[in-house]
């Protein structure tokens, strides 16, 4: 046996009994509603649409279904094949990347929770399913969707399964930036993807190479005005809603700022500020090195997020908020 069988033998085992509960519940059910999260990610719609396409593939009728927002590449390619909204009964409702019931949407109180599977990689989940697989080996949900699917032999021939799969799985481990030494399972699942068809080219030009030139060019406006304090630890520049307007691009992603910014060296915390004078509203993103939890941050103001990626939208003055956030920020780097 190769390496990479032995290592799969070893997951499968040691799932073996949610699994095949899993699949028992799979068995037995006709119509199936896949749900994810509000404000979906990659991982949340991919993984969503990479299960509805196989289990479509195996004769089951199941529906994608997530209340949205949809941003960005996801409002562009993905959303067109979701429902918004739980308008009938399903015999088995599979709910992805979700960690509580409040993160399903406004329809949840339609689910029948007796009837539920919830698969998840946050370890934070309320296991608020009837029967829950949730595990922190796992980078993303898409990684454990793939397991699932391998589980019950599924035939990824022919199929857009795992493209939808892998592309989910990048997203949120950051084309492997993420990988630490008790999470490397999502390098054998990616390697086993690509082994079934999917090509990390097209992940990659997904995420990518799919800026419009309205986007370079607030991006270009936003590096203009990058600043640097505390001897270069901390990055900070922003927009305001007239230059979004300017440029006719009102959903602006901030995730290219933020891979300059913390590219620089010697930074460890990068801010962007998103300013709404009209409205007396500032979005605040931070990112952060991981030796500083920007969360604390984010949760001063009322916001949250994770150690490394956290945000909160605050009423008020600009020059005034800026200021207490350097001023927050300052106290957390003399810790470090
Ligand atoms: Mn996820």
């Amino acid at each position: 046996m190769t390496k990479s069988k032995i290592l799969l033998k070893e997951i499968l085992d040691e799932f073996s009994q949610i699994l095949n509960r899993i699949t028992e519940q799979i068995k037995n059910a006709n119509n199936i509603a896949v749900i994810g999260h509000v404000n979906p990610d990659g991982d949340c719609v991919g993984s969503q649409l990479g299960l509805v396409l196989a289990l479509n593939k195996i004769g089951k009728n199941a529906i994608p279904i997530n209340e949205g927002k949809f941003k960005g590449i996801y409002k562009e390619y993905y959303e067109k094949h979701f429902e918004k909204d739980i308008t009938n009964e399903y015999d088995l409702y599979i709910i992805l990347d979700v960690p509580n019931k409040d993160r399903a949407g406004g329809f949840s109180n339609k689910i029948d929770f007796q009837k539920t599977i919830v698969i998840d990689h946050h370890i934070t989940n309320d296991n608020f399913g009837k029967i829950n697989w949730v595990s922190d080996k796992f980078i993303a949900t898409a990684e454990m969707v793939f397991i699932l699917l391998i589980s019950m032999d599924f035939d990824f021939k022919e199929c857009e399964v795992s493209q939808y799969l892998l592309n989910a799985l990048l997203s949120d481990n950051g084309f492997f930036q993420h990988i630490r030494n008790d999470k490397y399972l999502s390098l054998l699942v990616s390697y086993l993807m690509i082994e079934n068809g999917a090509d990390s080219k097209i992940s990659y030009d997904l995420m990518f190479s799919n800026n419009s030139i309205e986007t370079e060019k607030l991006f270009a406006l936003a590096l203009q005005r990058l600043s640097s304090i505390y001897d270069g630890n901390v990055m900070w520049t922003y927009l305001t809603e007239e230059d979004k307007k300017k440029f006719d691009y009102p959903n602006f992603e901030s995730g290219l700022v933020f891979r300059e910014m913390m590219s620089i060296r010697g930074v460890k915390v990068s801010v962007f500020f998103k300013i709404d004078e009209e409205q007396n509203k500032i979005d605040i993103s931070f990112r952060s090195t991981d030796d500083v939890d920007v969360s604390q941050v984010a949760a001063s103001f009322g916001g949250g997020g994770h150690k490394v990626a956290a945000g909160v939208s605050v009423n008020g003055e600009f020059l005034d908020i800026k200021k207490q956030v350097f001023e927050k920020l300052e106290k957390i780097l003399q810790k470090t």
